[in-house]
This record gives C-alpha cells, sequence and structure tokens, in this order.
C-alpha cells in the first residue's frame, strides 16, 4: 500500500505538465461503474446507438502474486450495456467460458469486440494448451453475445490485449501484445524464445504489433508486424524511458483526422498517447492521458457516445487496492483546441 501513499503525495509533483501543455484535468472522483462483479480493461463501443462495455472479469482465485500476472486467472467474460452515460449498466451475464473454448488452458485477459457484415466479433486473449499467450476470436448476431469461439485461435497471433479498429475506408486493424506476464518480449520474426527479454538501456522500446484483418475478421490478411512509437525528435522510444515506452493495453480512436494509439506504460502506471495520420503508424509521442490509479494495471478504451468523448478505465478501489480485483470506471475525456488530450488525474485513493 506504500505505493499508492506514495503516488497521492509526489504524483502532482511528478506528473503536473509532463505533458508540457495542459495541467491534469481535476474531475470528481467517479464511482465504480460496475459493483456486482469485479470488472477490469473496458472495451467500449457504441453498437446501435448504445454503448456496450466488453471488460474482463476479475476473480479471487490466485496460484501465486507474480510479476507474470499470475493472480489475474480469469475464466469468462461478461458483457454490460448502457443507455445512456448516467444509466447504471445492464449485466448481459456470461457471454464465453473457458471450457468452452477448445484451445484455451487459463488467463482470459482483456478482450474486445468489433462489428462487420452483420456479425459481432468477440476477440480475447489466453494462454493455449503450451502456456502461450494467443487471441482468439468468438462470434455472434448481437453485441451483447453470447459468443460462440472458433475452434482455434488466429493463426499467427500472440501475445495479449487485442484492440480492433475499424477505419472509414472500411479496413480493419488489431493492435495487441504486452510485456512480461503478457509475454511480449519473447516474441522475436514470428517465433517464441522463453530467453528473450525486454531490452535495456538506450535500446529501442517494444511496439504493439498491428496486424489487417481479413475480410471475415476470423484471421490476419498477413503477418503482424511491430508498431514504431517514436519521440518528437523522430528518434525511437528508449527501452529506459520507462514513463513512455509501451507495455500493455493498446488502444486505436480517430478524432478529427489524426489517429491516437493510447497504451498503458505498465510499470509507471499511465496511460499515454501517440499520433499519427495513417492507422498503420508511425506514431508519435504526445503525452499523458490518465496518470496512475488505485492499482498496479491500467487499461482503458477511448469512445465517442453521443456527442461527448469518455475514458473508460479501472481500478482497484472497491475491493480496497487488491490489484487483480478491479472495478471499471468511466469519465469524460476533453481535447483541447490543438487536439491534444487534457490529461486526467484520477485521484488515487489513500489506503492503508
Ligand atoms: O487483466 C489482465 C491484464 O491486466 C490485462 O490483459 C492487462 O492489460 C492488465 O490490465
Amino acid at each position: 500500500m506504500k505505493k499508492i501513499i506514495i503516488y497521492a503525495l509526489l504524483i502532482p509533483a511528478i506528473f503536473q505538465g509532463c505533458t508540457g501543455k495542459t495541467e491534469p484535468e481535476k474531475p470528481k472522483i467517479t464511482p465504480p461503474l460496475i459493483t456486482e462483479i469485479f470488472t477490469a480493461d473496458p472495451s467500449a463501443h457504441v453498437f446501435n446507438g448504445k454503448l456496450f462495455i466488453y471488460p474482463s472479469h476479475d476473480i479471487d482465485d490466485a496460484a501465486s502474486v507474480d510479476k507474470n500476472g499470475t493472480q489475474y486467472n480469469m475464466k469468462d467474460y461478461h458483457v454490460f450495456s448502457m443507455d445512456d452515460i448516467n444509466s447504471t449498466p445492464v449485466n448481459h451475464g456470461e457471454v464465453l467460458n473457458l471450457k468452452n473454448v477448445p484451445w484455451a488452458s487459463r488467463f482470459m485477459w482483456a478482450p474486445d469486440a468489433a462489428y462487420k457484415n452483420g456479425t459481432y466479433y468477440f476477440y480475447f486473449p489466453a494462454h493455449d494448451k503450451k502456456g502461450k499467450f494467443r487471441i482468439g476470436v468468438a462470434t455472434s448476431k448481437n453485441p451483447e453475445g453470447p459468443f460462440e469461439p472458433q475452434p482455434s485461435y488466429i493463426p499467427g497471433s500472440f501475445s495479449i490485449d487485442p484492440a480492433v479498429f475499424t477505419d472509414t475506408d472500411g479496413k480493419s486493424y488489431m493492435y495487441f501484445g504486452g510485456l512480461w506476464g503478457g509475454q511480449l518480449e519473447k516474441w522475436k520474426n514470428g517465433r517464441f524464445d522463453n530467453n528473450l527479454i525486454e531490452p535495456m538501456g538506450a535500446d529501442p522500446a517494444l511496439g504493439p504489433y498491428i496486424a489487417e484483418m481479413s475480410d471475415d475478421m476470423l484471421s490476419f490478411k498477413s503477418a503482424p508486424r511491430m508498431l514504431q512509437i517514436l519521440n518528437k525528435s523522430g528518434m525511437p522510444i528508449a527501452a529506459s524511458d520507462k514513463s513512455k515506452r509501451f507495455f500493455e493495453a493498446a488502444w486505436l480512436h480517430k478524432y478529427k483526422d489524426t489517429y491516437y494509439l493510447s497504451y498503458s506504460t505498465g510499470d509507471t502506471h499511465m496511460i499515454v498517447y501517440a499520433t499519427s495520420d495513417k492507422a498503420t503508424g508511425p506514431f508519435v509521442y504526445q503525452g499523458v492521458v490518465l496518470q496512475p490509479v488505485t492499482g498496479w494495471t491500467n487499461h482503458h478504451s477511448i469512445v465517442e457516445f453521443k456527442g461527448k468523448w469518455y475514458l473508460f478505465y479501472h481500478d482497484c478501489t472497491l475491493s480496497k487496492g487488491r490489484d487483480h480485483l478491479r472495478n471499471v470506471k468511466v469519465t469524460e475525456l476533453v481535447y483541447n483546441k490543438d487536439g491534444s488530450i487534457k490529461t486526467i488525474d484520477p485521484q488515487p485513493l489513500l489506503l492503508k
């Protein structure tokens, strides 16, 4: 808990003006949106005029608590919907269970959803039978599921945290990857090597991967490639630059004509963003979207709903700071006139 107290005391001094542009926003402390179960990693989408939340379903079933995230031993997914941003989310119940996914063995982590040609696609990572993270897909005719899984994971997929963005030209891309427990650093040239470690020092940091989706949304059109995230000077973000480097939880949204890639910095606990004039990058680092929350992980989505922009995120207020028992929250996200995002201060709780 010492960490959380330190955040509360030091964050204003350390992070204010980190973007060099904006003072952190001080929104009212938002309450947990869903309280009947623990939920995390919210991917929010608007389908048929309603807002749908596709979160992880946290449970207290930890074999151990470690750097690889063994405590995140999730086994199913629920979907929630909201008619408007102030309504209580409706729980549509369990939409997919580990026991019905033929290729998966454990760890149903952060999911996402997409729509194309009358079908809703639910993307989710899990360990395969050999203990490697892969990304699977399940389908439904309804945004609220239930979802029918494909017999195998997406060929060529690896690591965690899929986020699927469909551009105005109809092309869809999956952004994915996550370090440490998410195993991203162990993949090179499409092969898994357990001896590989995260780059260090001045070496370029790893980025999330991108793959264009096939027309049927069930496979990749071509092999995934790593996205470049550059400093404003045009140099790749260095591995040692831990307040800016990609760790996990990529999300892509488009505001006006600009593509915003936002992601978690992991062990520095922020959501930051980089921009590009193309969905496929390269992206240039811009600043902080969300400062650290109560709890270790920070994971989000950004969505426009009824004319306003919202940040869905999670923290651990409901469980009083237990890192693997999280709750989804939402707050408004505001752009400055130049398109930069006003940094949000989530005001982490002082927990003992
Ligand atoms: O929920 C399990 C993992 O925690 C997610 O996949 C990461 O993004 C982090 O939020």
